[in-house]
């Protein structure tokens, strides 16, 4: 259990005293690249999380951190920068609550985590939403989950480079046991959603790889959609964001947008509107529904946002061939996972063939995780 082994590693370090907490990665039934248009998502936070543990240690400013599956300490003062890059996620939570008023003084921290990194399970919103909510209660900084989730965004977006949308610090923040959460990433007004797909299982497959670099590639695309949103509001001033937008808003502006910042549009408000069929089915129970709408999603974030790549593909192929009800590239890709709804009579048989074929393929051997959602962040 980690947080055995963050326990011993506190007291060896820093004695007693430690508090406990976790916050944890998230999957995305459908609604990818939505967020930062406005639009709609349906994350479920999973049983896969970062734990700290964490201890005001006397100081005015220094804090000492041990991340435990790297093996590495860092050290630096609240205004330095620290050296370790995993440094900067703790840092960045600390300087957010800073900037919004809060007091927060030196302290020692031990942490470690199960969510794969890269594998667009979102370990980064895990940490930063672990780190806010740790300090949220050391200090009684009073924030609530809605500014802890904005604080982990902003950390992304401030001291890491990437420009994301809320939903990862959300799902981490908000995640219920059992169900998924219909996010308004504009209004941030959400509804939890019962998602026990009884016939259906709910599995992840890691390509293990990661291509490009994905925080200037994310970047690039929200930039694309900000463009495209930009020539819209030109005829429509009430355009804020691709959420506000049709396609036959889209259409007015083909001779003056570039082909590329076209179809990034075109996939977002398509993805939108997907995803609010996809939510109305799975109100009713409609699986297949679900299903092939997730397929679409795929071939949307493949072809015309073109976040996918060959080992994503692979495995999306494979899933339909073996008669998968639904599978797509989860989160922001480039590489990480497939999230696949299966049948349960289907479910060993695909994942057999998916496993082998791909290994045999790429020369790599792929992790499969059955989902569970869970709680999101909280004291242990
Ligand atoms: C990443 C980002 F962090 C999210 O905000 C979201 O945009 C996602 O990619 C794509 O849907 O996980």
């Amino acid at each position: 259990m980690k947080t055995t082994v963050i326990s011993e590693k506190f007291k060896s370090l820093f004695g007693d005293g430690g508090q406990l907490y976790t916050s944890p990665g998230r999957i995305n039934l459908i609604g990818e690249h939505t967020d930062y248009n406005g639009g709609f998502v349906l994350p479920g936070a999973i049983d896969k999380a970062m734990y700290c543990m964490i201890k005001p240690n006397g100081t005015e400013d220094r804090v000492r951190a041990y991340a435990v599956d790297l093996e590495e300490m860092d050290e630096f003062g609240l205004d330095d920068i620290p050296i370790k890059q995993w440094g900067k996620y703790i840092f960045g939570v600390c300087h957010e609550m800073m900037k919004r008023g809060a007091k927060i003084k030196g302290f020692d921290c031990v942490f470690a985590g199960d969510v794969p990194l890269g594998a667009g399970m979102s370990s980064s919103a895990a940490l930063e939403s672990c780190f806010g909510f740790a300090l949220n209660d050391i200090y009684s900084l009073g924030f609530d989950r809605f500014e802890l989730a904005k604080i982990g965004q902003a950390t992304e977006h401030n001291y890491v480079g990437v420009k994301c949308g809320i939903m990862d610090q959300f799902a981490s923040c908000f995640g219920k046991e059992g169900s998924l959460i219909r996010l308004d990433c504009r209004s941030l007004e959400y509804e939890y959603i019962p998602f026990n797909p009884e016939g259906y299982r709910l599995v992840l497959i890691n390509t293990c790889v990661a291509h490009e670099l994905a925080s200037s590639a994310y970047n690039k695309r929200r930039e694309s959609c900000e463009n495209a949103a930009s020539y819209i509001r030109k005829y429509h001033p009430e355009v804020e964001l691709l959420r506000d937008a049709t396609i036959d808003m889209l259409k007015e502006v083909v001779n003056e947008v570039s082909a590329e910042d076209y179809m990034r549009a075109e996939f977002v408000i398509e993805e939108i509107q997907r995803m609010d069929e996809a939510c109305d089915a799975l109100k009713k129970g409609d699986y297949e529904t679900v299903g092939k709408k997730m397929y679409e999603t795929h071939i949307g974030l493949s072809r015309k946002y073109e976040v996918s790549c060959e080992e994503l593909d692979f495995l999306n192929d494979v899933a339909r061939q073996c008669g998968v009800t639904g599978s797509r590239v989860m989160g922001g890709g480039f590489g990480g996972c497939t999230i696949n709804l299966v049948k349960n009579e289907l479910h060993d048989g695909f994942i057999k063939r998916a496993t082998e074929s791909y290994e045999q393929k790429f020369r790599i051997k792929p992790k499969v995780y059955d989902v569970v959602i869970k709680d999101g962040a909280r004291k242990l």
